[in-house]
């Protein structure tokens, strides 16, 4: 008995420990150019991500969200911060560097909409003229 209230209580408070994770907006970062860093963020329902323009020009719009999420677009040169109330797999992009694969791929708890972002990040890639794979790569890491 005294052990389940404790649980609930745990389990009640645990939207104060909800991080945030920063993703850096780069012209050139660790996998090339125009590029998201990092492009692959595992996080909980409940946390956050903040995109910070570290260098001009980028901002971003989500190309696929799960259910029941919104979808997203930034303003260019703002920090821009994205609540991930519901699980799956967040996939968007920068448009002005689309071109150049500069997208990235966000999982919330499990990846409830695993084929429809799948199918966007392939469109992205097929898409690029630069930087092809990058999105490859990044689904590979979705759990
Ligand atoms: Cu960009």
């Amino acid at each position: 008995m005294k052990k389940s209230l404790f649980t609930l209580l745990v389990l009640a408070a645990a939207p104060a420990f909800a991080a945030n994770h920063e993703v850096k907006m780069l012209d050139n970062g660790k996998d090339g150019n125009m590029v998201f860093e990092p492009a692959f963020v595992n996080a909980k329902p409940g946390d956050t991500v903040t995109f910070i323009p570290t260098h001009k020009g980028h901002w971003v719009q989500s190309k696929a969200v799960p259910a029941g999420a919104k979808d997203f677009l930034s303003k260019e040169n703002e920090k821009f911060t994205v609540k991930l109330d519901k699980e799956g797999v967040y996939v968007y992009t920068c448009p002005p560097h689309r071109m150049m694969n500069m997208s990235g791929v966000i999982q919330v708890g499990k990846a409830t909409n695993k084929a429809k972002a799948q199918a966007a990040a392939d469109e992205l890639d097929k898409r690029a003229m630069q930087n092809k794979g990058r999105l490859k790569k990044y689904m590979q890491m979705v759990k």
